[in-house]
């Protein structure tokens, strides 16, 4: 089975710089190109800057990513969402009209005779109690409520000062850092237990395929700088990236 990986696209919704239009062309067309190559598509979170479907309304700016999502579904790839810390307010949308799988915090796998497991990863961060207790309030089912009774304009605006998320405001440094050795751990510890063969996350833009005993640890790592992603089949995981930066 084939099966391609790819998050932190960070799609935007606010008007694009030069670099943001530019992502947004690779990433259309990748998902052009994926068409035939891949019985799943995961998509490991962040894929989109920020998202909420309205009960009548959805974001118009995403739309070219939409359909090539949808084009993806109708040439028979089963494509299956997991939620980031930036893309979790979900409706009916992604899978009532685009027929997306929408998975809850993890997604297990049995394929090509190895276990997987997919998560985004912004739960197994370490030291981030800050985080983690804006992660729990901002998802209480009263905060999506609220969201919602705005009005999208002013809602989208107050969401944008969220979620900036661009190739020159990284984290620094010692948060990278941060976030890297948690993902690593929390993948080591899920091998050694026997849970998974393989554990697949996002979110720390950093791109990198790691040996953990028999299995590995593979982060599909982003759209903003990399343009990565993940290939497993029956040969293994292969990270690969559609265009190197400063091509
Ligand atoms: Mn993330």
């Amino acid at each position: 089975m084939r099966i391609c990986v790819i998050s932190d696209l960070h799609y935007k919704y606010l008007k694009p710089s030069a670099e943001d239009a530019e992502n947004s062309a690779y990433i259309l067309q990748f998902l052009a190109e994926a068409q035939g190559k891949y019985e799943i598509m995961v998509l490991c979170g962040d894929i989109f800057d920020l998202w909420y479907d309205w009960q009548h309304t959805i974001i118009k700016q995403y739309f070219p990513l939409l359909v090539k999502l949808y084009e993806l579904k109708e040439s028979g790839c089963r494509i299956v969402y997991l939620p980031g810390n930036h893309d979790f307010w979900f409706g009916d949308f992604l899978p009532e009209y685009l027929g997306i799988e929408l998975v809850d915090e993890q997604f297990d796998l049995k394929a090509n005779g190895k276990k997987i497991l997919f998560c985004h990863g912004d739960t197994h961060t370490v030291n981030d109690l800050r985080y983690q207790l804006f992660r729990r309030f901002i998802r209480l089912p009263f905060m999506k409520r609220i969201f919602g009774l705005l009005h999208p304009d002013l809602a989208l605006k107050l969401g944008s000062s969220l979620s900036r998320t661009s190739r020159h405001r990284k984290d620094p440094a010692h948060l990278r850092l941060k976030k890297n050795a948690g993902l690593l751990n929390y993948a080591s510890k899920i091998i050694r237990s026997g849970y998974a063969d393989y554990v697949i996350m996002g979110h720390s833009h950093n791109p990198i395929i790691t040996p953990i005993d028999s299995g590995f640890y593979a982060n599909s790592g982003d759209w903003i700088s990399h343009h990565s992603y993940l290939e497993i089949d029956a040969g293994g995981i292969n990270l690969k990236y559609y265009k190197k930066q400063g091509e």
